[in-house]
């Protein structure tokens, strides 16, 4: 299956990549569905919300400050590092994550549609003006309007950033091939791009087993030794 995907990728003329948390585990950062030591035992589903937001605001910001720490000790792992070569080479048209870790910017991609924002930036939850990071890891509020600061993330309830969604539906629209790699699938309505997708199909991920109707092939796996697996077929 590695070969025929790999061959898949050579003769594409445009490839999409969508990557979920699962992209990022190699590199220390846990996933939704592993409830990691830090995130104590809240489901990230019930604070990585807008009404968290709204009405439990420590929670949510101690969540986030937790997370934005342990992204300090994180850098991007082979995986990373073999799509930013690909991109190098020619061999992928766009990233579309919906990771907020910045990981595939850190290894080089430079096309990186950020479909559920991003956790290193900061801004006013109500006049939305920018801070820094530094100014919410030390618990102060908006110095202009005095409201709660948050992270540029896309939270549950929220609407995706138009630019990054139409981008990345247009293009997996017109892939010869998407690999999807470590996504549970779940979170709409990312989970619908797949279905969109007019070209080969390639479901990567350590479980295989919803969700995976339409895909023309899934590789159980590592999304790390997977990469380095096509990467060896590519670069004969
Ligand atoms: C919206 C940023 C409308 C925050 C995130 C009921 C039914 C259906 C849908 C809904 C519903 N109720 C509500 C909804 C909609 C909701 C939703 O989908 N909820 C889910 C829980 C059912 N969606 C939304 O609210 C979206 N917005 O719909 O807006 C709207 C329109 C107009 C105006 C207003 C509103 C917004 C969704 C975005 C939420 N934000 N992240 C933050 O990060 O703090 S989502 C969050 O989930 C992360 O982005 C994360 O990426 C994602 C989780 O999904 P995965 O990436 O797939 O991660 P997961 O852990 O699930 O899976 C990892 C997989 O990798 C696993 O399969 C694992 O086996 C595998 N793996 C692990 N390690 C590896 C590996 N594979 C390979 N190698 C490894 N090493």
């Amino acid at each position: 299956m590695i070969e025929t995907v790999a061959s898949w990728l050579q003769h594409s003329t445009s490839t999409v990549i969508l990557t979920g948390a699962g992209m990022s585990t190699e590199s220390g950062i846990p996933d939704f569905r592993s409830k990691a030591g830090w995130w104590k035992s809240v489901d990230p589903r019930t604070v990585a919300t807008v009404e968290s937001l709204a009405g439990n605001y420590a929670l949510f910001r101690e969540f986030y400050q937790l997370r934005i720490e342990a992204l300090e000790q994180a850098k991007p792992h082979k995986g990373h590092e073999i799509l930013a070569s690909w991109e190098q080479r020619g061999l992928v048209a766009l990233v579309a994550t919906q990771n907020v870790d910045g990981l595939h910017q850190l290894a080089g991609n430079k096309d990186v549609a950020e479909l559920h924002g991003n956790i290193v930036t900061i801004r006013c939850a109500k006049c939305r003006k920018p801070h820094s990071k530094s100014h919410f890891m030390e618990n102060a509020v908006c110095t202009y309007c005095m409201h709660h600061l948050r992270p540029n993330v896309v939270l549950f309830g929220e609407a995706l950033p138009q630019e990054a969604w139409n981008r990345t539906f247009n293009t997996v629209q017109s892939a010869d091939v998407v690999l999807v790699i470590g996504t549970s699938l779940e979170v709409y309505p990312v989970n619908q791009l797949p279905k969109m997708a007019k070209g080969k199909l390639v479901y990567i991920n350590l479980e295989v087993g919803t969700h995976t109707q339409g895909f023309d092939a899934m590789i159980q796996g590592t999304a790390g030794a997977v990469l380095v697996q096509l990467d060896a077929f590519l670069s004969r």
